[in-house]
Parts: structure tokens; C-alpha cells; sequence
């Protein structure tokens, strides 16, 4: 009998743990869901310090300890909501939630003393700093490779750049199409539509499907899309007799398919449930996973990636992606995106589907977060990986240095590019692996 050639440094039960910590510290990642902007889209670029301490997550934080109007803080400055900030969530109460633990993460990973809490050292660290330089740094030290950013032709001001020629200037960043408001609003959809020159109506007609489709299509070309994505309310049911299933199978679906790339939805959010906060003023919600079984059965040759916002749909969501090989799940969304849910979902990922998912995105919106979202993320993803590992040692299976580079380099990036039916850019761009 031929014995298989086991290439690499073979494992054991007592080096599991170092080789697998060090090469998924290693392992560049892919950004496949995030909210940062590249430098040139300029003011939607966050990077500053305020911008870290006005995350909306910590604005939620801060209004479970003061009684300020929401109006009022509103009407602050940006420099006075992260004082408010600063002083409510780190000074007065200690920083121990995943979003303010995480802001120090960040500060110690641009060495900064976090012994101070002095905000006004951070202050100076920040006006040192250009936002180039704190892109590539960010970037080099989480070990982030690749962003998929969130592009959203109807904000007037993120359109500015793409008219113009610009958004694909640096390789690093690449676009998704975000289309909530054709979905979600079509009453203030279409009006925008059509003030852009695509001559559709509040009436669902052929004109109307062709126009929404040449919208998706002259979007989908101009930013390179990697896929067109939303997310949905938890009450999203597939198939309806409704706006929606008629715009996903006469327009999304086609103009997917068109484009040969994959539709992301991420299921699950109420928005606005208290609207006095804004953005933060936003909730999870129990979802169908039917309406995602319905779509990858009618549509077995268009990929679908998929999160669900709230925690009981995960299991379910995990089991269908056995049967569909045109779902991939990907990330930890949101109120998920925090220590205990992320251990919880990858374990119950991995167990259910090996390493035939996305693990994780980070969301980030400001670029310091890359730091910390990803050396958490890392943490919890390799440790459940030491656990599944040692079990099959156990058996006497080898596994080799090799084999966990390439398990690694799947879960942070290669199934996503993958999916796409596309190559890691990196490959092409030359760089080193
Ligand atoms: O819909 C989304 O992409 C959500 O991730 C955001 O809208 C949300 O506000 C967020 O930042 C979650 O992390
Ligand atoms: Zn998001």
C-alpha cells in the first residue's frame, strides 16, 4: 500500500497549540464586510480618534449611564460626544465591554501608554499621525490585507467619487454593492433612481424592472463590485407577493447572475427601534431561514452569502449551508461580534461544516478597530482550532505545519475569493504570501 508524502513539519499534541497560534497570527486576512472607506473618499474615511470614541456601539454604552436629552448630545461637537464618551464609559465606570476594551486594544497596539487616562495624550498621538500612514499601519499590524468596503450609490457624496473615476486608487480596497433602499424603500428609492436619469416609477413595470436592472448593472461595472448586498429586516419572508421577492427575482437575481457575482444579505436587524439614538438605535430580530432555503433552492446556480443578526438563527443557518452548496456563511454580525457569541458560532461552525466557512468579518468603521476586531477575532478563532486539531491527533492523523497554513489561509480569506470564483489578489499583485 502507497503511503501519502506528508509535507511540513509534522504536529503533536504538545506543539499544536504554538504552530497554531503563530500561523493564524500569520495568516493575512480579507475584510469581506466592513464600513471603512478608502483615503480617497476623504471625509468618509474614518480614522480619528473622535471618530473611534463616537462608534455608535459605544454610544449606546453611554446612554445606559446619563440622562442628557438625545437631542442634546446630538448637538454636540464630535470632539464633545467622545469627551462625554471617554468620560462616562472609561473615567467614571470601568472600560469592559468588547467595543471599550476594545478602543484600548487599539491604543496598545499603536503604543500608546494605556495606563493614562488622559485623553489628551491620545489627542496629541492622533495629530501625529496622517491617514495614509495610519491606514498602512493599521492594516500591516492586524495583519489585513484586502477590505471589502460598503458603496452606496444613492449617497451623493460617496457617488462623487466614483463619478469622477475615482475609488479604485488603492489595490487594497474593494467594492460591494449596497442596495438596502431598493429593497427596504422603494418610495424613496425609485424618486432617487430616477433623478440619476433611470426612468422607473413607484409602479413595479417592465420599464421599471429594465431600468433597476441597467441602475445594478452600470454600478456593478463601475465600482468592479465583488457583490451586491443588504441587509434585511428580520420579518424578511421569500417568496411573498411583494416588492421585494419581485425586485430580487426580477432585478437582484438577474443582475447577479449578469455580473457573475454573489448576493449578500444579512438578515436579521430592526431598524430604529428607538430612533432617538440614530444609528445606534438599532435591534437584532429572530428570522425565517426559510426565506434563505427558498432562494438557494430557486436559485441553485447564484451564490448567496449569508449572516443572521440573531443568535437562535444560527444553528439552523449552519445546517442549511450543509445542504446548499450555494451558501456560504460568513461572520460574527454585530451583537454577535462579541467574545462569547463568536467562541459559541465558530465552534458550532466548524462542528457543523469544517472549514467551509467565513469565520468572521470585522464591520469596523473607523480603522483603528481593524486592531482590535482582528486580534480578538484571531484569538477565538485559533483557540477553536487547537480544540478540533488536537481531537483528530488524538487519533493518530498527522497534521502538518502545511496543512494549517492552508486551513488558515481558507478560513481568512482564500473561501471567500473562492466563492467569487475569483483569485487572491494578492497573488496577482505580486506580493509575497
Ligand atoms: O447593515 C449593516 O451593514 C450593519 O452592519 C450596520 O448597519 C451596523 O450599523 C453596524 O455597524 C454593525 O456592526
Ligand atoms: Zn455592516
Amino acid at each position: 500500500m502507497e503511503t501519502m508524502k506528508i509535507a511540513g513539519t509534522t504536529l503533536h499534541l504538545h506543539t499544536i497549540a504554538d504552530a497554531v497560534e503563530t500561523i493564524v497570527r500569520q495568516t493575512p486576512v480579507t475584510d469581506m464586510h466592513t464600513h471603512l472607506f478608502a483615503s480617497e473618499f476623504e471625509s468618509l474615511c474614518l480614522w480619528e480618534l473622535d471618530d473611534l470614541l463616537t462608534y455608535h456601539y459605544l454610544i449606546s454604552e453611554t446612554f445606559r449611564w446619563i440622562d442628557m436629552p438625545y437631542e442634546q448630545f446630538w448637538s454636540l461637537s464630535k470632539r464633545e460626544q467622545a469627551d462625554l464618551i471617554w468620560r462616562t464609559l472609561f473615567v467614571e465606570h470601568s472600560p469592559i465591554s468588547e467595543a471599550a476594551s476594545g478602543v484600548l486594544n487599539v491604543f496598545r497596539q499603536l503604543g500608546l501608554d494605556t495606563s493614562s487616562r488622559d485623553l489628551q495624550t491620545y489627542r496629541d498621538a492622533w495629530a501625529r499621525m496622517t491617514v495614509d500612514g495610519h491606514i498602512d499601519d493599521v492594516m500591516r499590524t492586524a495583519g489585513v490585507r484586502d477590505i471589502v468596503m460598503t458603496n452606496d450609490p444613492l449617497d451623493a457624496s460617496e457617488r462623487a467619487t466614483w463619478e469622477r473615476g475615482g475609488g479604485k486608487g488603492d489595490p487594497r480596497f474593494h467594492a460591494a454593492l449596497r442596495v438596502d433602499p431598493l429593497l427596504n424603500d422603494w418610495d424613496n428609492a425609485w424618486p432617487q433612481l430616477a433623478g440619476l436619469g433611470y426612468r422607473v416609477s413607484a409602479d413595479w413595470t417592465e420599464e421599471t424592472v429594465r431600468e433597476v436592472r441597467r441602475f445594478l448593472g452600470e454600478w456593478i461595472d463601475r465600482m468592479d463590485a465583488l457583490y451586491l448586498a443588504v441587509s434585511m429586516p428580520g420579518d424578511f419572508v421569500y417568496p411573498a407577493t411583494d416588492h421585494r421577492t419581485r425586485m430580487i427575482d426580477e432585478a437582484m437575481v438577474p443582475a447577479c447572475q449578469e455580473a457573475g457575482i454573489p448576493f449578500a444579505l444579512m438578515i436579521g436587524v430592526r431598524r430604529r427601534v428607538n430612533p432617538g439614538l440614530q444609528l445606534a438605535g438599532d435591534m437584532s430580530m429572530k428570522s425565517d431561514v426559510g426565506a434563505v432555503e427558498s432562494l438557494c433552492r430557486a436559485y441553485p446556480e447564484q451564490k448567496f452569502l449569508i449572516t443572521m443578526l440573531a443568535r437562535e438563527n444560527q444553528h439552523e443557518l449552519a445546517v442549511l449551508a450543509r445542504k446548499f452548496r450555494n451558501l456560504m456563511v460568513f461572520g460574527c454580525w454585530w451583537f454577535l461580534h462579541i467574545e462569547s457569541m463568536v467562541r459559541e458560532m465558530t465552534e458550532m461552525r466548524l462542528e457543523l461544516l469544517g472549514l467551509s466557512v467565513i469565520p468572521q468579518h470585522s464591520d469596523c468603521r473607523i480603522f483603528g478597530q481593524l486592531l482590535y476586531k482582528w486580534e480578538y477575532s484571531r484569538r477565538i478563532i485559533a483557540q477553536t482550532l487547537i480544540q478540533k486539531y488536537t481531537r483528530v491527533l488524538e487519533t493518530g492523523w498527522t497534521v502538518t505545519e502545511d496543512d494549517v497554513r492552508r486551513d488558515c489561509a481558507d478560513l481568512f480569506g482564500g473561501n471567500f475569493w473562492r466563492f467569487l470564483g475569483k483569485p487572491v489578489p494578492a497573488v496577482e499583485r505580486g506580493e509575497a504570501r
